[in-house]
């Protein structure tokens, strides 16, 4: 068995409930180790679009990376993801970030995630419930990443009691 760490994101419909059925069809696939917060996030990269909701799932998998990635976007098909523009509104998108300590660089499929490092909707998330994790290809714990990030003070915002206790 591998861990993965899985980062989820959403901004349609109701988030909540989305990040609520990816994380069950997540647990039927894979075993869920341990799930961070919620974050209500900034949108990044392409601004006008509605705010979204962010966090990350640890899960110990017997699936090869390959076979990860295709399940993950049959769930995302699932929940009604419809490809649209780049980075734009997504009902769920369902990101590998990490698997193992191993490093992936194929057509579609790169991991560690190549955007890691400047996501804050990505490293606060990841760094509650991996802060020592090392980074398999820039060699950084995920809290030392997170102090690296100059961080706007107000995109990234926890939202307690969203999905708590949703596993464990
Ligand atoms: N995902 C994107 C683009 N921008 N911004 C936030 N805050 N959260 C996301 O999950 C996100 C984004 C493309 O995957
Ligand atoms: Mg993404
Ligand atoms: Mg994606």
């Amino acid at each position: 068995m591998v861990e993965s760490i899985i980062a989820l994101g959403t901004n349609l419909g109701d988030r909540a409930g989305n990040l609520r059925r990816a994380i069950g069809m997540i647990g039927r696939k894979m075993s869920l180790v341990k799930a961070s917060s919620v974050y209500e996030t900034g949108p990044m990269y392409y601004e006008d679009q509605d705010w979204f909701l962010n966090c990350v799932v640890a899960a110990e998998t017997e699936l090869r990376p390959r076979a990860l990635l295709q399940g993950l976007q049959a769930m995302e098909m699932q929940l009604g993801r419809r490809r649209t523009v780049r980075y734009g509104p997504r009902v769920i998108d369902l990101d590998i970030l990490f698997y193992g300590n191993e490093v992936v660089s194929e057509p579609g499929l790169e991991i560690p995630h190549p955007k890691i490092a400047e996501r804050p909707f990505v490293l606060v998330p990841l760094n509650e419930i991996r802060p020592d994790l090392v980074h398999p290809v820039l060699g950084r714990r995920t809290s030392e990443l997170l102090g690296n990030l100059k961080l706007g003070g107000e995109q990234v915002i926890k939202r307690p009691g969203l999905l708590a206790g949703l596993i464990s």
